[in-house]
């Protein structure tokens, strides 16, 4: 079913990609049977002590697929998906796929702020979270979003404790029916491939956070042609250490690349050292995917642990900037093959390449997967940089939509008239012929790998009446790459503090890893030639005022 507010490829783009092979045709869901075929009683999935081959899951992919019809979804619909890692998460992720219900994958880090937004913009009928993560009562949470929605939403919930109001996500998955004849049934309803098979949440560099509609054929080969391109194969068993909300451990080439290869998938909730090393060795795990705060701990981690890591042959760390002297340590510490990866919600995916010499991946962040991504490195003015030059990267290619999703007025901005995407990051092309990120024009704050929109940090804090002024920025952070600090001029007056500032975060339902760790008071801002705030002044001036303080 067509939705509105999508940006489609002009035809002409649609022809080569599908004459190029890059689109199948296919929807998602259509490759759980086709694996199933392939793969059988193979292992797909292990999630704890839970162990599901190929066919398995697909059964139960059809079941809940069944079961959210017989709820009252249907093709076309959106729904918002706040799950930890689990085969839960895997299977109602494709259970989607098959009957062309797009999920909105949220974060659990999400609260209220977050959430309603998201529900409203997608207009999703069904809310999906556990009952509780880390404490938080996110079945309580989600039943006052969907109560308070104009549509009516279902709140389908993973855990032991599901309320009676609610719907047991764990019941839809029982398989009751003949595997074949539900087959069949889905099969003959089977979403349109160039429609939308999911949502990711964009970093952001608005106010709002805008949301990235990804096809069935485009997200498809978003992850076999990584899956190619970093030689995932039937032996790459993938541990999921990141949320799979998130398009890295997703389909970068993550989750999906292994199963379309006929690997082995094990999830983990968390990516401490001590849950990860454990189910390393135990399920002989050979590759996984890491941002650099996280490959920081292994690291250091790894010097005093008991466990054999050695089947680990690659580990990619990707999301924020890895500083090339600690990348030389990761791949003798871990014992395995460092690979960057420079990717984004959006679309265009670089990495180095295995077989890339170290003083290639240590120091570069990798090259597109296609050869039809097309890359344009330009300057201010918007023309291209001398061979070498540092400029903005713009970005079109079989996976790279033209537009975030109902959002017409940002598009005209983030994307050009003829469809190129401005990423907001500055590059250069290395000698090698891969990127090196230089820095970035977008207005957020990259943390640890979690993406946070300045606009939207200074919409929350211009809400106290103590502020004239608010501009959020980055600043250097030991453990997380770069940190919030808001900078804020006063009203004549009055007076504020952090801790302030925190509280009105929490109050608003604003997610944690968004809250300001800094507040830096000024009498005004600096201003650049055209009158906004030159935040790379402001940030120059904060930083030489606290080396001044130390
Ligand atoms: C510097 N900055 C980087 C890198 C992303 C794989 C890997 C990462 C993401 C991701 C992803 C970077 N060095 N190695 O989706 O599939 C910054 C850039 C980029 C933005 C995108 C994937 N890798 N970045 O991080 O949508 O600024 O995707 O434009 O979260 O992260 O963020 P996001």
């Amino acid at each position: 079913m067509k939705r509105d507010g999508f940006t489609p490829w002009p035809i002409e783009f649609v022809e080569r990609y599908t004459a190029a092979g890059h689109w199948r045709g296919k929807p998602l869901g259509h490759w759980t049977w086709s694996w199933a075929q392939e793969y059988g009683e193979r292992t797909a999935i292990v999630d704890g002590e839970v162990r599901l081959s190929y066919r398995d899951l697909a059964e139960h992919v059809d079941a809940l697929a069944d079961s959210l019809l017989d709820l009252g979804l249907r093709d076309g619909d959106n729904i918002l998906v706040q799950l930890p890692n689990s085969w839960e998460f895997v299977a109602l992720f494709l259970a989607c796929q098959r009957i062309g219900v797009a999920p909105v994958l949220a974060l659990l880090a999400h609260r209220e702020h977050e959430l309603a937004y998201l529900a409203d913009l997608a207009d999703v009928r069904a809310i999906v979270v556990p009952d509780t993560w880390q404490g938080f009562d996110h079945q309580g949470l989600a039943g006052e979003l969907a109560a308070s929605l104009p549509q009516r939403c279902g709140v389908f919930v993973l855990g032991d404790d599901v309320s009676k109001s609610n719907v047991d996500l764990r019941s839809l998955l029982e398989r009751w029916q003949d595997p074949a004849r539900l087959r069949a049934r889905l099969d003959a309803t089977a979403p349109d491939p160039g429609e939308i098979a999911l949502f990711l949440l964009s970093g952001g560099t608005t106010g709002t956070p805008k949301i990235i509609a990804r096809t069935h054929q485009d997200y498809e080969y978003n992850a076999r042609q990584s899956g190619a391109v970093c030689g995932f194969d039937a032996g790459t068993v993938y541990l999921v250490t990141l949320p799979m909300g998130h398009n890295f451990p997703l389909g970068s080439p993550g989750i999906l690349a292994t199963l379309i290869q006929g690997g082995r998938v094990v999830m983990i909730r968390s990516p401490k050292p001590e849950v990860a090393f454990p189910v390393i060795e135990r399920e002989g795990v050979t590759v996984t995917s890491l941002v650099p705060a996280i490959a920081q701990r292994w690291v250091e981690a790894v010097a005093t642990t008991e466990h054999d890591l050695s089947t680990l042959e690659l580990v990619q760390v990707g999301g924020s900037v890895l500083d090339p002297a600690f990348a030389a340590r990761i791949g003798p510490a871990l014992g395995c093959t460092l690979q960057q990866v420079y990717g984004m919600a959006e679309g265009l995916l670089n990495y180095t390449r295995r077989d890339d010499p170290a003083s290639v991946t240590n120091h570069t962040q990798g090259r597109p997967i296609s050869e039809d991504d097309e890359i344009l490195i330009v300057d201010e003015e918007g023309s291209p940089v001398p061979l070498g030059g540092t400029g903005e990267l713009l970005t079109r290619g079989p996976y790279t939509p033209r537009g975030y999703f109902r959002a017409p007025e940002h598009n005209a901005r983030a994307f050009s008239p003829d469809g190129w995407y401005r990423t907001g990051d500055l590059v250069r092309w290395h000698e090698s012929g891969n990127f090196v990120v230089e820095g970035r024009v977008k207005d957020l704050i990259n943390r640890g790998g979690e993406k946070i929109s300045a606009p939207e940090v200074e919409a929350v804090v211009d809400t106290l009446p103590a502020v004239r002024r608010v501009a959020a920025i980055p600043l250097p952070d030991p453990e997380y790459g770069e940190l919030v600090c808001v900078c804020v001029v006063l009203q004549p007056g009055r007076s504020l503090t952090l801790e302030e500032v925190r509280d009105l975060f929490a109050a608003e339902g604003v997610a944690k890893f968004k809250h300001p760790q800094q507040l830096e008071i000024v009498a005004d801002f600096p201003l650049t030639a055209v009158g906004k705030v030159d935040k790379k002044a402001l940030r120059q001036q904060i930083l030489t005022r606290s080396e001044e303080q130390a």
